[in-house]
C-alpha cells in the first residue's frame, strides 16, 4: 500500500517510460515538470501548441525540451483536439493539460467523436499528502462534476476506488462527506445520498471498498472526533477517499490544503480510456510533476 508520494515515485521510476501528449504546452511549470519527469526516466512527451511560443517559454526558464517532439496547433481548441488524437492514434499513452482551460480539455474528452470515453462517468480526483495525516487522501470531485446526483456519485466512487486499488490501497475506506453525521432528510439532500450509498455498499451494490456516511470531515479523518461524538464507523478517522457533496466543497478543500497547509498535491481525471493529468493552472511545478507520476502509475498498471 502506497502511503506517500515518495513511495509512489519509487515505484513509477522502476517502470518503462510512457509518452504524454501535452495540450497547449507553452507554460513554464508544465514544461519544467515534464522535463524533470524525463530526467527521472519516467516520461517522454509530445508538446502540442504554438511552436514558437513553446520554444520561447522553455528558453525563458532555461528548460531543455530538445528531446521532445513539438506538434504545431494554432489555438486552444486545436491543441486539445490534436493532443487527444495523439492518444487515439497510440502515439501517446496519456494526456496532460497545459495552458488550456480545464473546461476546454474536458469538453474535448467528452466529445464522443474523439473516442477517448469508455461509457463510464468521468471524474476528477485530487490526491493529497498532508503532514498531519497518516496516509494519502484521495478527494473527489472538486474539478469536474458540478452537482453530482446519486448515480453520478456511484460513478465518482467507482473511479476513485479503482484508482486507489491500482496504488495498492485495497480495500479503500470511503467517507461520504457532509456537514454532519446524521441524516437530515428535510434540509440536506447529500446526507440522504450518503445513507443510500452506505447501504448499497453493505448490500454489495458498491464493491471493492468500505463506504460510510454521512460523515463530517472531522469524523472522516480524526478518530478523536469520532470518540468525542460517539460515532462508530469502519471508516471514521481512517478514510482514504473523501467523496465531496458538490464541486465547491471539493475545490475549497483542495485549495485550502494546498495553499494554507502546503499539502503536496496531484490531480487526474479518471474514467476515460487513459488517465488525464489535470491540475489547475495556478498549481506549482511540484503538483504538475506529482500529477504526472500518479497519471503514469495508474496508466501503466491498468495496461498490465
Ligand atoms: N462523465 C461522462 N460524461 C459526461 C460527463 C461526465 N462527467 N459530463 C457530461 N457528460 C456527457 C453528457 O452526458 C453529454 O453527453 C456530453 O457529455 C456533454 O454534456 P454537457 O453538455 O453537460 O457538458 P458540457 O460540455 O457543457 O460540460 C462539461 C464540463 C465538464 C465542461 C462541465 O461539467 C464543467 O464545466 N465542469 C466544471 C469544470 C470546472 O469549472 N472546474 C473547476 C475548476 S478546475
Amino acid at each position: 500500500m502506497i502511503t506517500s508520494f515518495d513511495e509512489l515515485l519509487k515505484i513509477v521510476k522502476t517502470r518503462p517510460k510512457k509518452t504524454i501528449a501535452v495540450a497547449m504546452a507553452d507554460e513554464h511549470e508544465v514544461l519544467s515538470a515534464i522535463s524533470q519527469a524525463n530526467k527521472e526516466g519516467i516520461a517522454d512527451a509530445v508538446l502540442v501548441g504554438d511552436k514558437k511560443s513553446i520554444i520561447q517559454c522553455a528558453k525563458e526558464k532555461n528548460i531543455d525540451i530538445s528531446k521532445f517532439d513539438i506538434v504545431q496547433a494554432d489555438n486552444e481548441n486545436q491543441s486539445v483536439v490534436r493532443a487527444i488524437q495523439l492518444v487515439h492514434e497510440h502515439l501517446a499513452d496519456t494526456l496532460m493539460k497545459g495552458r488550456c482551460s480545464s473546461a476546454t480539455l474536458l469538453k474535448g474528452i467528452l466529445d464522443k467523436q474523439h473516442d477517448v470515453r469508455t461509457g463510464k462517468l468521468l471524474s476528477h480526483c485530487a490526491i493529497l499528502e498532508v503532514p498531519t495525516y497518516h496516509k494519502l487522501i484521495f478527494m473527489t470531485d472538486g474539478g469536474m462534476n458540478i452537482a453530482p446526483d446519486l448515480d453520478a456519485k456511484i460513478g465518482i466512487i467507482d473511479n476513485a476506488v479503482a484508482c486507489a486499488r491500482l496504488l495498492g490501497i485495497d480495500p479503500p475506506k470511503v467517507a461520504l462527506i457532509s456537514a454532519l453525521e446524521k441524516v437530515n432528510y428535510k434540509a440536506m439532500p447529500c446526507t440522504i445520498d450518503a445513507a443510500v450509498l452506505s447501504k448499497m455498499n453493505q448490500r454489495g451494490q458498491i464493491q471493492n471498498a468500505i463506504v460510510d456516511g454521512p460523515l463530517a470531515l472531522d469524523n472522516a479523518i480524526s478518530k478523536k472526533a469520532c470518540e468525542i461524538k460517539g460515532i462508530e464507523s469502519p471508516v471514521g478517522g481512517d478514510a482514504d477517499i473523501l467523496i465531496m457533496p458538490a464541486i465547491e466543497a471539493g475545490n475549497v478543500f483542495y485549495k485550502a490544503l494546498s495553499i494554507l497547509a502546503h499539502a503536496k498535491t496531484a490531480g487526474v481525471v479518471l474514467g476515460a480510456k487513459v488517465p488525464i493529468i489535470l491540475s489547475s493552472r495556478a498549481d506549482s511545478e511540484e503538483t504538475k510533476y506529482l500529477s504526472i507520476a500518479v497519471g503514469l502509475s495508474i496508466s501503466v498498471k491498468s495496461k498490465q
